[in-house]
């Protein structure tokens, strides 16, 4: 896969293609390249001006058009066909692993950063295929959100997974949460690692593993369930969690967390 990234912060990206991540390991073996281009390269004024005062007035800046047009030109210039734009940005799609697999499905990727209050709106309207967010929070500017998508599309593309494991078979590419891990030793601040995990019977650990993801799914992020049919067997395990569940209150529940009162 061929991607480029506009920033005016392009150091920023070494932290993704320096080291021994995902990125880094999949564009030292040519699945994945990524260049990375400043719009400060592309201002045309001696200060290389990139941002300019709102119109209308208010607080902040706003990046420029014509060197953010200007970069987008380099990046098609120099990939070896078409390209999808993506500005990552709060107003965007919101990205999840069913947009990862669209993205990691395409040839060529440009995104852009912004920083500022945000970027003309006639740059994003010419130029922009598709505005992903990350959620309802506040970044400071786009280039940690971009590095997130870029980490979770490289690691879906054929060949990038350092282990045996298939990206198809892990949590979440099914819609539901991780079952737990226990590692060595075999007990741990009083708590033993679960026996089944220790009798060596496989199929028993797959039954194992498969209730405490629909369980924990259950219990943490019921949407993930509402959104997803569950086959019979599936539905069995579930059951035999929630017969067995106690009813403390998930963790992340705040202390003096009330419910509404709603009968007036
Ligand atoms: C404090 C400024 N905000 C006024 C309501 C607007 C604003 C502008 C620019 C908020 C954030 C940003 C920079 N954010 C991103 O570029 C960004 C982002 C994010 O902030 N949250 C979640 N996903 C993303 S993707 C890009």
């Amino acid at each position: 896969m061929w991607t480029a990234a506009i920033s005016i912060f392009p150091r920023m990206f070494d932290a993704l293609t320096g080291g021994d991540g995902v990125v880094g390991r999949a564009i030292a073996r040519d699945l994945l390249s990524l260049r990375v281009i400043d719009p400060r390269d592309h201002a045309d004024d001696r200060h290389a001006t990139v941002d300019d005062r709102p119109y209308g007035g208010g607080p902040g800046m706003v990046m420029k058009a014509e060197p953010l047009t200007r970069a987008l030109d380099e990046a098609r210039a120099m990939a070896p066909g078409s390209v999808t734009t993506v500005f990552v940005s709060p107003q965007g799609r919101r990205f999840d692993h069913r947009v990862a697999l669209e993205l990691a499905g395409m040839d060529r990727l440009v995104f852009v950063a912004g920083r500022y209050e945000g970027v003309d709106e006639r740059f994003i309207r010419r130029e922009v295929d598709l505005e992903l967010s990350l959620g309802d929070f506040v970044l400071s500017g786009g280039e940690l959100a971009v590095m997130v998508v870029l980490d979770a599309v490289a690691r879906l593309l054929p060949g990038t997974l350092g282990n045996a494991e298939s990206a198809g078979a892990e949590s979440h590419a099914d819609g539901l949460l991780d079952h737990p891990h226990f590692t060595r030793p075999a007990s741990f601040g009083g708590e033993a690692v679960p026996d089944v995990l220790l009798g060596g019977d496989h199929g028993a650990v797959a039954r194992w593993r498969r209730r405490e993801a629909l369980g924990r799914t259950w219990q943490k992020r019921p949407d993930l369930l509402a959104a997803r049919a569950l086959d019979a067997d599936d539905r069995r395990l579930l059951q035999e969690f929630i017969a067995n569940a106690s009813f403390d209150a998930p963790v992340d529940v705040p202390v003096g967390a009330t419910i509404a009162d709603t009968t007036e």
